[in-house]
């Protein structure tokens, strides 16, 4: 149900790190909300944020500061890597098992289709019709054309369904992570 991992050898990084860079946004978010969270505590009646002590301010401040450092350190400089964009070939896919999902690697300044990234972690689920819960397996096959990457999986119900991918492309740093959303039909 998880992160399916490729190459370990290549990335030695344990699926569980790799899990959490790719869901670095939203600890990211979380670190954030929770100190929303302390300055709505501050908002009670009579007891507003300019109400109270320096010294709170100061710890709510540097709470903030700390989840920005966060939010920056978990984020690296993206400029090259944003470049680039994983586009599905097809967004309908026969809704059965053992059905093939494309997708090309472009470069959106150029448009130029990108060959050799490694897919470092991919899972498809049924979060667009809120069914995150429901993953199905999911395997890289090889493609026929340069820049287009391939994998086969099982849509087991009809709908939507959401294409995450982690990638290393070829010279540049960082982790391309997108999501794409399909929809799996009867014909
Ligand atoms: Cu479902």
């Amino acid at each position: 149900m998880g992160w399916e991992t490729d190459d370990p050898a290549r990335y030695p990084t344990t699926p569980k790190l790799k899990h959490q860079a790719l869901e670095a946004p939203s600890t990211r978010f979380l670190a954030l909300e929770s100190v929303h969270r302390g300055m709505r505590v501050m908002r009670v009646p009579g007891f507003t944020f300019q109400g109270i002590s320096s010294m709170s301010k100061a710890l709510l401040l540097a709470a903030w500061g700390a989840a920005s450092l966060a939010f920056a350190s978990t984020t690296p400089v993206l400029a090259d890597i944003r470049d680039y964009e994983f586009q599905l070939v097809t967004p309908e896919v026969n809704q059965a098992n053992g059905v093939f999902v494309e997708v090309r690697l472009v470069n959106k300044k150029t448009g130029a289709p990108v060959p050799d990234a490694v897919i470092i972690a991919k899972r498809i689920d049924m979060a667009p019709d809120g069914m995150e819960m429901m993953a199905s397996k999911i395997d890289a096959v090889p493609a026929d054309r340069p820049g287009h990457y391939r994998f086969r999986t099982d849509l087991t119900m009809e709908g939507g369904w959401r294409l995450s991918l982690g990638a290393k492309v070829q010279g540049e740093t960082g982790t391309l992570e997108n999501r794409l959303i399909l929809k799996a039909v009867r014909k």
